[in-house]
């Protein structure tokens, strides 16, 4: 069983459709805690974060906004994310994908001081690869793979701790990638899995021979979970939709491997906007594929080595 430590970010700063600081709120009110405790695990929630108003800081791309403020969020929620490790499992309730800048941070740093390699699984429609210098929309919800790669063009953030190899991040389910992002990720290797690779392989290969590796090299895996991962007409509570995301069985199966393969350390939930949400369905929907992420099952067969 897992001690759950739920720590609410409620990072609207990122993007510019308002309504994701509503979103650890939301998963509260979907029985996010009933959910895990009901499945046998502890559950600490520790209250949404609120970092101190950043300092003003600039950049030379005048697109960027809120960069203070997302600098902040970077700080608060990567010693947050440091602390918690040491302790349980970090579970961070977004806010906006901003907040994987300091998760990301948090679990790097974490797994560095503990002489393990880190591992990020990416469950999203995007790439989020841009640099301060490459996004032509500003938002910085588009980035935070690229900090966590060790990219330069991130000042005036402070420097990604320890970055994390490109062969240990895996891209799963993307369909809504940039140009500039395009060209920097082929300079990597970086394991891009998007939504042709998944429409051909299906999910369950791609997703095996990923965990293989972190199983073999003795990993820490870092889960981070769009909404938009998920296809529109499941899950419409998310600013940035695109067509062609991932059904409600891929979703939860994708979940349900994870659990079996007993490797995830931590887990963002990121882009919920409750605002456009209808009658809380998406809330709910998330919320239920953490119960598949952690141990919830349809009829509980003894357990196949994923
Ligand atoms: N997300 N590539 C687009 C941009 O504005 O840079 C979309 C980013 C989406 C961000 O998925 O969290
Ligand atoms: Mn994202
Ligand atoms: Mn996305
Ligand atoms: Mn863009």
């Amino acid at each position: 069983m897992t001690h759950c430590i739920l720590i609410g970010a409620p990072v609207d700063e990122g993007q510019r459709r308002p309504g994701c600081l509503m979103g650890p709120a939301a998963y509260r009110v979907a029985g996010l805690a009933a959910t895990l405790e009901d499945l046998g695990h502890t559950v600490e929630d520790r209250g949404d974060l609120a970092p101190a108003p950043g300092r003003h800081q600039t950049c030379a791309n005048p697109a960027v906004h809120h960069l203070p403020e997302v600098i902040a969020w970077t700080e608060a929620l990567q010693a947050a994310g440091a602390a918690a490790m040491n302790e349980g499992m970090p579970i961070f309730l977004g806010g906006d994908h901003a907040l994987a800048l300091g998760t990301l941070a948090g679990v790097a740093s974490h797994a560095q001081a503990k002489g393990r390699p880190q591992f990020v699984l990416w469950l999203d429609a995007h790439s989020d690869f841009h640099t301060l210098e490459t996004t032509s929309s500003g938002n910085l919800h588009g980035t935070p793979l690229a900090y966590a790669s060790g990219r330069a063009g991130f000042d005036p953030f402070p420097p990604f701790p320890a970055p994390i190899p490109g062969h240990n991040i895996c891209m799963f389910g993307i369909r809504s990638v940039d140009g500039a992002e395009s060209a920097a990720l082929r300079e990597t290797d970086i394991i891009v899995n998007d939504m042709r690779v998944l429409d051909e392989r299906g999910i369950i290969a791609p997703l095996r021979e990923f965990l293989d590796r972190v199983r073999a090299e003795n990993g820490l895996l870092h889960i981070s979970l769009d909404v938009d991962f998920l296809d529109p007409s499941i899950a419409p509570a998310v600013g940035t939709t695109v067509p062609g995301g991932t059904t409600f069985r891929e979703a939860h199966l994708v979940c349900e491997l994870l659990h079996e393969s007993g490797l995830m350390t931590s887990l963002d939930l990121v882009e919920l906007n409750p605002f456009l949400d209808e009658r809380g369905r998406t809330a709910k929907l998330m919320v239920d594929l953490v119960g598949s992420l952690m141990g919830r099952k349809v009829f509980d067969r003894p357990t196949r080595s994923y």
